[in-house]
């Protein structure tokens, strides 16, 4: 399996994100992609590429102009409201909720912050454009591989993308690379993409661009937003709209979930996915499910990536991985790279 990886990804180093009323280190740090880049090399695997360059169409297909245009500038504007704004991230600190309107931008710079966020756990740094940009590109390598023939593909960046929605960045993620990756394959003719969704938290970005649409199946396996991030989307009634009706399918678990539970909650999300007749699968392959992340609540261990990895091959569909979350640093390369191998078996 060829691995696009992101040459660029360190240019993005978040400092601190809010938690608990006070600003502590990021979770989301450069040595993750670092880690599962060593352990890839060191297993063989397959070929290893840096991502070549794709237009800006094929990411704004995903994400809606005004937004893109925000991202590519926000970091100097940043550093032009105070010089000494160079040294720290930018976070958001207000936003537009019920009642409050999104279609009028303002010109004020943490106005526009608020507008296109939903969180104050996702700095934006000076690299972020930068390295979001080229993990997009990761991600339409993989699909474009995958569209000529090949089984898989894996997309590894940072930072990651299932949170962020057409014009908002959140949960650490600032471009939608799964969603990219899927758009890409319907524009290149593949009629019926599937989105598996295995990171512990709900995909609420992905969902959102496709929620609508029944041309793209969601399927999300995740902790329970009535107690897990992001909290305010990922609940089991939402199956879709309109023409996408039946085309969501969410599987909450409790915090505490093990292997076994979450494995038949796997299947019964690859059961949809052939159900609905996928003819392209795009993984957006967290590892915060492992029992030792940080920041998560379920109990996977890293042998149990290996029988992942299996499941999802057995679907029979072409395959592209997209790396997500993940933040216990040291099992990161062994626990995403234990998913590759398994589906190679
Ligand atoms: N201090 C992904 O896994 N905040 N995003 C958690 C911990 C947000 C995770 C609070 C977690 C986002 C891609
Ligand atoms: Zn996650």
């Amino acid at each position: 399996m060829k691995t696009f990886y992101n040459a660029h990804h360190a240019l993005h180093q978040g400092k601190m994100e809010m938690f608990r009323g006070e600003l502590v280190p990021c979770f989301e740090v450069p040595a993750r992609q670092d880690h599962v880049l060593d352990v890839l090399k060191a297993r063989g695997l397959g070929a290893i590429e840096a991502a070549p360059d794709f237009p800006e169409r094929a990411i704004t297909r995903v994400h809606a102009q005004r937004y893109v245009d925000f991202l590519k500038t926000a970091w100097d504007e940043w550093v032009a409201l105070d010089p000494a704004n160079a040294q720290r991230d930018a976070l958001p600190s207000v936003w537009p909720v019920r009642t409050f309107r999104s279609d009028v931008v303002p010109d004020n710079f943490a106005a526009r912050m608020g507008l296109y966020s939903y969180d104050a756990g996702s700095p934006l740094t000076s690299g972020t454009w930068v390295a979001s940009r080229e993990g997009a590109c990761c991600a339409l390598a993989a699909a474009r591989e995958v569209q000529h023939g090949a089984r898989s593909a894996f997309a590894l960046s940072r930072p990651p993308g299932h949170h962020a929605g057409a014009d908002f960045f959140g949960g650490y993620c600032f471009l939608n690379n799964a969603a990219i990756a899927a758009q890409s394959l319907r524009d290149a003719g593949v009629s019926r993409v599937a989105v598996l969704d295995i990171d512990y938290h709900h995909g609420n970005g992905t969902q959102a661009i496709f929620y609508g649409r029944g041309d793209v199946f969601f399927a999300s396996v995740h902790g329970d937003p009535r107690t897990e991030y992001p909290f305010f989307l990922g609940h089991a009634d939402e199956r879709g709209e309109g023409a996408g009706a039946g085309c969501n399918l969410n599987l909450p678990l409790p915090r505490g979930t093990g292997f076994a539970s979450w494995r038949e909650a796997m299947s019964q999300a690859l059961r949809a996915i052939s159900a609905f007749g996928a003819d392209a699968l795009v993984v957006s392959l967290g590892v915060d499910t492992f029992a030792g992340d940080p920041i998560s609540g379920f109990g996977l261990q890293s042998a149990d990536y290996l029988r992942v990895g299996e499941d999802i091959a057995a679907a029979g569909l072409p395959t592209v991985f997209v790396f997500e979350g993940g933040y216990a640093v040291e099992e990161i390369g062994t626990n995403a790279v234990n998913v590759l191998d398994g589906f190679r078996q």
